[in-house]
């Protein structure tokens, strides 16, 4: 098997790792809107659509055919929690990309979980070195409610980004506010300007 590349986020590299309002935790909380869906019950596919030249679906196997990473991150939850130091494994957004071949008119991402759940990306944030489709954390698969069989990681955004149970990646031309953008969170999220509640 290839060597598994191993990407360490920007963010590990400040002196403190650690953004204002937030305080550390060992324990990985579980936050999300909905039930936890049954992977027994639902058949899994991976879809990439939008303003790409070629819209693709993949199933489970045909995702476990591209290259694997591994990210080590950390995790800022708008709700003031940060885990550090997480290990995080599965397909780097530049392994599936060349495949997809993104048209220049897409300026966002917008991130399809289950049960139509979903948060909206600047392809900017979206293109980061560190974004990726995991299936497992700290070396073992995802658990059903942190995600299984897919999600999607964007370790330099507030952990809302992070689409649990991915079914889908869409680009697009003009923004569109995501599940948590719409309820009341900053469109964009960085934690590092506390951008935590919608600007308006
Ligand atoms: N599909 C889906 N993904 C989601 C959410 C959700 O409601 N549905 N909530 C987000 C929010 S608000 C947070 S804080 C993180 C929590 O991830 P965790 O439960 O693994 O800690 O998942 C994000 N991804
Ligand atoms: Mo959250």
């Amino acid at each position: 098997m290839a060597k598994k590349r191993v990407i360490f986020s920007a963010d590990m590299q400040r002196a403190n790792r650690i953004p204002p309002g937030q305080a550390a935790t060992e324990k990985w909380p579980v936050l999300h809107y909905g039930p936890v869906p049954d992977y027994s019950e639902i058949e899994f596919d991976f879809r990439v659509f939008g303003l790409v030249e070629n819209p693709l679906r993949y199933n489970w196997e045909e995702l476990q055919n591209l290259p694997r990473v591994e990210v080590h991150s950390d995790i800022h939850c708008v709700t003031t929690w940060s885990k550090l130091d997480n290990v995080w494994e599965g397909i780097s957004i530049h392994d599936l990309l060349p495949h997809v071949g993104v048209k220049s008119e897409a300026r966002f991402v917008i991130g399809h979980g289950e049960y139509g759940f979903t948060a909206n990306l600047p392809i900017k944030d979206f293109m980061a070195e560190d974004v990726l489709l995991a299936t497992h954390h700290n070396g073992e698969p995802l658990t059903p409610k942190h995600g299984f069989p897919l999600r999607l990681v964007v370790p330099q955004l507030y952990f809302w980004k992070s689409v649990k149970w991915l079914r889908a990646l869409e680009f697009v031309s003009e923004d569109q506010s995501g599940f948590w953008e719409r309820n009341g969170y900053h469109d964009h999220g960085d934690p590092w300007l506390e951008e935590r509640m919608r600007q308006d």
